[in-house]
């Protein structure tokens, strides 16, 4: 029997949603209009006036929001409400250009960690569970965000943070954790440390984990199903639309419930801006129904993924969003050809690799090269150069027949690829270094 944090919300018919959807939309736009000039000027530009918007019908009309103009309109340019009135900012963990800095007011706060509060009960938790929350705390959104929902249900939360993997498996199994959030990668690597120290699945207590601030495969969860003994859940969510709990899984595993009292969800063809029918692949793209201190509107998130209202088993009835099949801009293109970094995971452990592994992509004599060098385990290791060279050729052959292309692949000595404790960077395109 599956359990609801908000049950009343989360199982709504789809006309209640809608209504609710309808209203905060028209209160939102004008609030957005009234207080945010940079988003007064998109839609004077436009020539849309607030009173354009009656329903969410009207939604193609707004302006979209892109990452430039997160940037553009840095710090300040997109505050929805008085500095005073606002309680905290986290941002993204953004490498170059300008950082994305995101407002809260309280109400923000509690709307964000009531998403994540209903993510922790759709996958079985409640105030008997010990949660450990190993995403980062701080400017990133996964620690605090969590640690919010966990303290919301009432579980008995270890804020841990991310790393110091021997203190978090002593705490783990000392203190019975039941519950474990953090990223896909870090998962994995705290199940390859139990096992090092001896530690079967079975001996820890955990039951669930939270898994999600980066791509990961079906594959993937297997592996982490396995090596951990529990059931491991996607959450998704950005810096911009508030962090983790956008939308996440239930006991269904089948995507990830989006939260559409808060969240209004579209799916658009990144190219031309085209709104797509549910079930096709496109850019999600978030307007805010209801924050306050920073209500982006049509915001393009650049994941891309698909839309699905198919009745879900588990009672809820908020639309589900497929786990990111990538992003519109981590797409590699390789001698023309798009290749996504999943579908290298995928035939890497379908192989029966581990998911240690590192993409490299360069540009030589004006042709691009792809390289993967991947972690043999201790078992999988041979010190006979032919076995290897056979390995490669077997992997190389996988790769093809999944990608169309042909990368050169590495096999690599245990433990020689760098782990990863927040988001693992899986690839490196040097190409970028050239231009
Ligand atoms: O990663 C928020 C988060 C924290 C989500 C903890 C889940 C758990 P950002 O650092 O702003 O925020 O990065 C957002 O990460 O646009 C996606 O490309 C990617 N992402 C987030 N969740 C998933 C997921 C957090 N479950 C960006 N699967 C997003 C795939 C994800 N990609």
């Amino acid at each position: 029997m599956a359990n609801y944090y908000q049950k009343e919300i989360e199982t709504a018919s789809r006309e209640e949603i809608i209504a609710i959807q309808n209203e905060k939309l028209v209160k939102q736009v004008k609030h957005v209009y009234d207080n945010v000039a940079y988003y007064r000027n998109l839609m004077d530009e436009k020539g849309v006036k607030p009173e354009d918007i009656k329903s969410i019908d009207d939604i193609h009309k707004l302006p979209f929001l892109t990452k430039n103009d997160l940037r553009d309109a840095y710090p300040y340019g997109l505050l929805g409400t008085d500095l005073d009135n606002c309680v905290r900012i986290q941002s993204t963990s953004g490498t170059t250009g300008r950082r994305v800095v995101a407002f809260y007011t309280q109400a923000d706060i509690d709307l964000w960690e009531e998403c994540c509060a209903r993510a922790i009960v759709a996958v079985g938790g409640d105030k008997s569970d010990v949660c450990q929350v190993c995403y980062g705390y701080g400017l990133f959104t996964g620690g605090p965000g969590l640690n919010g929902g966990s303290h919301k249900v009432g579980c008995l939360t270890l804020p841990m943070s991310s790393g110091n993997t021997e203190r978090q498996i002593q705490f783990m199994m000392d203190l019975n954790a039941t519950i474990i959030c953090c990223t896909p990668s870090y998962a994995a690597y705290i199940g390859e440390t139990l096992a090092e120290k001896g530690y079967k699945p079975e001996d820890n207590k955990l039951k669930a984990g939270i898994f999600g601030a980066e791509p990961w495969t079906e594959e993937m969860r297997r592996s982490i199903e396995k090596s951990l003994g529990i059931k491991a859940y996607d959450i998704y969510g950005l810096t911009e639309i508030s962090g983790p709990g956008v939308s996440f899984e239930c006991e269904e595993q089948t995507g990830m419930h989006i939260n559409e009292d808060h969240f209004l969800a579209e799916i658009i063809n990144p190219d031309t801006g085209e709104v797509l029918p549910d079930g096709t692949v496109g850019e999600l793209v978030f307007t805010c129904l209801d924050k306050e201190a920073f209500p982006l509107l049509r915001y393009r998130t650049r994941d891309l993924c698909v839309l699905n209202r198919k009745k879900c088993s588990c009672g809820r009835t908020h639309v589900k969003m497929s786990k990111p099949l990538g992003r519109s801009d981590d797409m590699l293109i390789i001698r023309g050809v798009n290749v996504f970094p999943s579908q290298i995971e995928t035939v890497l452990l379908n192989e029966g690799y581990d998911p240690n592994y590192q993409i490299e992509v360069d540009r030589k004599n004006n042709t691009d090269t792809l390289d993967v060098y991947v972690e043999l385990s201790n078992e999988m290791f041979s010190d006979k150069v032919a076995d290897i060279q056979a390995k490669e050729a077997a992997l190389a052959a996988a790769m093809r027949t999944m990608l169309g292309i042909g990368p050169k692949m590495h096999l690599v000595a245990p433990k020689t690829i760098t782990r990863s404790e927040g988001k693992a960077v899986r690839v490196i395109d040097r190409r970028k270094l050239h231009d």
